[in-house]
């Protein structure tokens, strides 16, 4: 068994998907939670490949790339969360770059945004671009399957990335996207709603 270190800001971001699939898989892991002052002194030593985190830490080895490893967590973890079937696994990895590349990187300039007429405005460009399109498109991809997720009622690691991601705009944490800009996303919405549901994402809440 490999010796697992998450490193992350003290937040969900990122690593919360990874943290939910360790946790799935019952992989024990050092959670390395860094104060953004932290996370400056250690990028300054040079302790993150590409200066970015989630970095996982596997026997020493520095590992990046959000869905990269969230693959490996799977594969090594609870399988059932990484399809083996290409078909499946090519929707899986499609809505997963969707939401943890395009509507990521789409959504990342708003949150470092400190004035707040120009926050809300970057949000309302967000929700009806990247957020509408990346949406439409993983509703869709639901829609194709039998539900209530991306590869039917198996749990992936896409829909844990997709429904925290639903999950937090309807908490209301993010000035400028409300729940009724999902509205048209129910799909999405009976996904979160699943998710939240799952035994396992009970049994991670709880602990
Ligand atoms: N492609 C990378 C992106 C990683 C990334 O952008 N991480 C952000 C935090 S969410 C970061 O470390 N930002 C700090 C910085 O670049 O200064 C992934 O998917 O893991």
């Amino acid at each position: 068994m490999s010796t697992l270190q998450l490193t992350y800001f003290d937040s969900p971001g990122r690593a919360e998907p990874i943290r939910v699939a360790l946790f799935m898989g019952g992989l024990a892991f050092q959670d390395r939670r860094l104060k953004f002052p932290e996370f400056a002194e250690a990028r300054a030593q040079g302790d993150f490949p590409l200066g970015a985190v989630p970095v996982l830490d596997v026997d020493g080895v520095k590992i990046v790339q959000t869905a990269a490893i969230l693959r490996y967590v799977a594969r090594i973890g609870d399988q059932t969360l990484y399809p083996t079937d290409p078909w499946s696994a090519l929707l899986v990895d499609s809505a997963l770059d969707s939401f943890n590349d395009t509507l990521s990187q789409a959504l990342m300039p708003s949150l470092f945004e400190r004035d707040a007429s120009k926050k809300l405005a970057m949000r309302a460009e967000f929700a009806a671009g990247p957020m509408a399109r990346v949406m439409t498109y993983c509703e869709g991809l639901v829609g194709q399957s039998a539900g209530p997720f991306v590869s039917g009622t198996t749990l992936s690691i896409a829909d844990i990335v997709i429904a925290l991601q639903v999950l937090q705009i309807r908490s209301g944490i993010l000035d400028g996207l409300t729940t009724a800009m999902l509205e048209p996303y129910p799909l999405l919405n009976a996904l979160a709603d699943a998710y939240s549901a799952d035994a396992r994402v009970v049994a991670y809440k709880a602990r």
